[in-house]
């Protein structure tokens, strides 16, 4: 399937509409990771090392934040480009730091149903099978490169 304008437009539009209630969405997000996998917890060290309720870590927001704003840069590149590179996208550093927690290939599919599921519930009016589709595949592209990233590591 060709990721076009509609499709990038999609991603944008939506993140768009959820990014004012940023911190929200990011706590939804993370608690869902957790709700599909509860062990995937202890892999965040600003989690771990921290006696502050979910809602008032401050990094919890800024690594979800993250997240949303490279799969949207991933759905741009995918319009552009046809493919997701993950030197433009990040850099070796970050599949570094998911080595080194301990990330494996099943939870990149945890996160990917966090983030759908996540998406459907801050913009249910907007929510439609090409919206997912969209996310869903910007996401694969930036999973894949990341995860080859990291393959090239070990
Ligand atoms: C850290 C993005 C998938 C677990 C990070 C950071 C970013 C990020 C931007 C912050 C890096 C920094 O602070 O330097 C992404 C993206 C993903 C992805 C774009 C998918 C395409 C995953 C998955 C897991 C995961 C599947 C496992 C559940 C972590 C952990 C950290 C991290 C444990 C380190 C947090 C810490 O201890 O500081 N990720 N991530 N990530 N991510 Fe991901
Ligand atoms: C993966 N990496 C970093 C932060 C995240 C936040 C929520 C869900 C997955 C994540």
């Amino acid at each position: 399937i060709a990721f076009g304008e509609q499709q990038e437009a999609l991603v944008v539009r939506s993140w768009n509409a959820m990014r004012k209630d940023a911190a929200d969405v990011a706590l939804k997000f993370f608690l869902r990771v957790f709700e599909i996998q509860p062990s995937a917890a202890r892999l965040f060290s600003f989690l771990r090392d921290s006696n502050v309720p979910l809602d008032k870590n401050p990094k919890l927001k800024s690594h979800a934040m993250s997240v949303f704003t490279m799969v949207c840069e991933s759905a741009t590149q995918l319009r552009k480009k046809g493919k997701v590179s993950v030197r433009e996208t990040t850099s070796k550093k970050l599949a570094g730091t998911h080595l080194k927690a301990g990330v494996i290939d099943k939870h990149f599919e945890v996160v990917r149903s966090a983030l759908l599921d996540t998406i459907k519930h801050a913009v249910p009016e907007m929510w439609c099978p090409e919206m997912s589709a969209a996310w869903g595949e910007a996401y694969d592209h930036l999973a894949a490169a990341l995860k080859e990233e990291m393959r090239l590591l070990t």
